[in-house]
């Protein structure tokens, strides 16, 4: 049976609070998802953002749009929220002043750009003017503390939203950690980055949210010294799913000798 996850069992569970929704880069009421799959629209390049492409909605989960740069190949879609400034209509380019550009590794002979895109925009719908949002401005200030949950991008698969955890705060930006996969999926991001998500996002604009990994999540400079009644090599099968540590993790005590010795591992 697909059980789903539960944000407020797994906060009393792990004694943890969400951050406020005021402190991330989203809007309060979540925009509307007005695109339609096969429709096209103006995007940058993401591995060349000065250049602006055109690009195909392969698929959309809640508000946000699988895309495709059209001339590309399909090992490199990614993805936009529906209120990223990425993201405009077909046209604002050329208003613009500015040209459409192949993309990074377009697939034909540079020459047959021109007629590609000809051939690419004939016929094609084109996402109207009013699917596109406004994208919230940055919050001036971080306010994100450690400890706190919130939900997440994994960008090793964008696909993927999860439950997350503040780790660490420096300026103005958050380290991201995902719980119950032991740092493998964490990382540093600005605190308006907007792939991060209030409590409850994923549910209210329905997008699916993973549930947290089996794993423990053990501090990096810690994994030497296991408590005792931790498996000396978690795995994600061998820890039954209500088992986790509070997070973050006590102080443990200091051993003698221990103290400076470097893992060996
Ligand atoms: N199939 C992948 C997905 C991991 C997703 C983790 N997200 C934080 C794996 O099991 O490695």
């Amino acid at each position: 049976a697909k059980e789903s996850f539960s944000w407020e069992e797994y906060l009393k569970e792990t004694s943890s609070t969400p951050a406020p929704p005021s402190f991330f880069r989203q809007s309060r009421v979540p925009p509307s998802n007005d695109f339609k799959v096969g429709m096209k629209l103006e995007v940058h390049d993401p591995r060349n953002s000065t250049s602006v492409c055109i690009a195909t909605v392969m698929g959309m989960t809640g508000v946000r749009l699988r895309l495709r740069l059209d001339g590309s190949d399909n090992t490199n879609d990614f993805w936009r929220l529906v209120d990223s400034s990425d993201i405009q209509p077909i046209g604002t380019c050329e208003k613009n002043g500015d040209m459409l550009q192949p993309p990074l590794g377009f697939r034909m002979n540079a020459s047959s750009w021109p007629m590609f895109l000809l051939r690419t925009l004939n016929g094609a719908e084109m996402a109207p003017a009013t699917a596109f949002k406004k994208e919230p401005p940055p919050l001036s200030q971080n306010n994100f503390k450690p400890g706190m949950k919130l939900e997440a991008v994994d960008k090793k698969n964008p696909y993927l939203i999860c439950p997350a955890t503040i780790g660490e705060v420096k300026g103005g930006e958050v380290f991201v950690m995902f719980d119950g996969w032991r740092g493998a999926f964490d990382y540093w991001c600005q605190h308006h980055s907007r792939d991060l998500f209030p409590v409850g996002w994923c549910s209210v604009t329905k997008h699916s949210l993973q549930k947290p990994g089996n794993s423990v999540n053990l501090p990096k400079n810690l994994h030497v010294i296991t408590p005792a009644h931790i498996p000396s090599k978690p795995s994600r099968r061998s820890i039954p799913a209500p088992f986790r540590l509070p997070n973050p993790l006590p102080p443990l005590p200091v051993r003698k000798g221990v103290r400076g010795r470097r893992p060996k591992s």
